[in-house]
């Protein structure tokens, strides 16, 4: 789907997101996707828990994919010229590993303003279909408010484990399907979630994080970083992050376990005071 930008930004505005978009393409993703692979093989067959937040702060292909002019001209046509990469992190089902994502908003536990416009690139390195447990989304919910979470009752794909705590029309789901090298925009308020994987193919995606640099963090938290991906910051509220010079070298290892370790913190931080974040909208 090749959408001009205000046929993008509208049909955001109006369901919270979009999909499919088109982002890196088939023979970037395939290369990638080996990559992730050759990492995954190094470590016993699986993405590396310690890098699973920020992956690209310490391989120079993911520093490249947060980076791809493609996938920023969609996003800048959302969220204006001037744009942060604030996380990025992998999700990963393989065949019957049960892997599943509850419903929830994004926004809970992030430490960032809730009101700001903040959105999820999700890339494809595989197809994502409903039969290997693509996202599903519950169009319009980005209009609500960010409403209270149960921790621990969801997946273990999520950080906490969150859910959103109301019932979800189950019937109202549209899933995001998307081919590889293409990926869906989801607004950070937006119900969302995923079934497990009931194929015999992998289905590996790259959930960026992206924010307008005017995006604030909440009072009180350590500061954390970002990546300036497109643009000027004028605002400074965060960190700014260097990339990797190659695969894990030392400073790069050094500065991200330095912002994990922080974000963890924030993390904590953000999850006690979420009843006080949701009663002050
Ligand atoms: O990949 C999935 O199934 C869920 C992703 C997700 O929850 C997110 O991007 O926030």
């Amino acid at each position: 789907m090749s959408l001009n930008n205000s046929e993008l930004s509208r049909i955001y505005q109006n369901d919270g997101f979009v999909c499919p978009v088109p982002a890196i393409g088939k023979d970037l993703a395939s290369q990638a996707l080996e990559k992730i692979e050759a990492v995954e093989a190094a470590h016993g067959g699986k993405w590396p828990s310690e890098y699973a937040l920020k992956p690209h702060l310490v391989y120079p292909f993911l520093d490249e994919i947060v980076k791809h002019p493609t996938i920023l001209d969609a996003v800048e046509k959302i969220l204006g010229p001037d744009i942060i990469c604030w996380q990025c992190r992998f999700f990963i089902k393989n065949p019957g590993d049960g892997g599943f994502v509850s419903w929830h908003q994004d926004i809970s536990y992030w430490g960032v303003d809730i009101s700001e416009n903040i959105l999820t690139a999700w890339l494809a390195f595989t197809p994502a279909t409903k039969v290997n447990g693509v996202m599903k989304v519950i169009p319009g919910t980005h209009k609500l408010k960010l409403l209270p979470h149960r921790e621990g009752a969801g997946s273990a794909l999520t950080v906490r484990g969150q859910e959103v705590d109301v019932d979800v029309d189950e019937s109202q789901a549209v899933y995001m399907e998307l081919q590889s090298g293409e990926m869906s925009l989801h607004h950070v308020k937006l119900f969302h979630g995923s079934d497990p994987n009931e194929s015999d193919q992998r289905r590996v995606g790259l959930a960026i994080r992206y924010m307008p640099t005017r995006a604030k963090p909440l009072d009180g938290l350590p500061k954390d970083s970002v990546t300036l991906v497109r643009g000027v910051d004028n605002f400074n509220y965060f960190h700014h992050e260097f990339p990797p010079k190659r695969d894990m070298d030392p400073a790069s290892v050094e500065q991200h376990k330095r912002i994990t370790d922080t974000y963890k913190i924030i993390n904590d931080m953000a999850a006690s005071r979420l009843h006080e974040t949701i009663s002050s909208q």
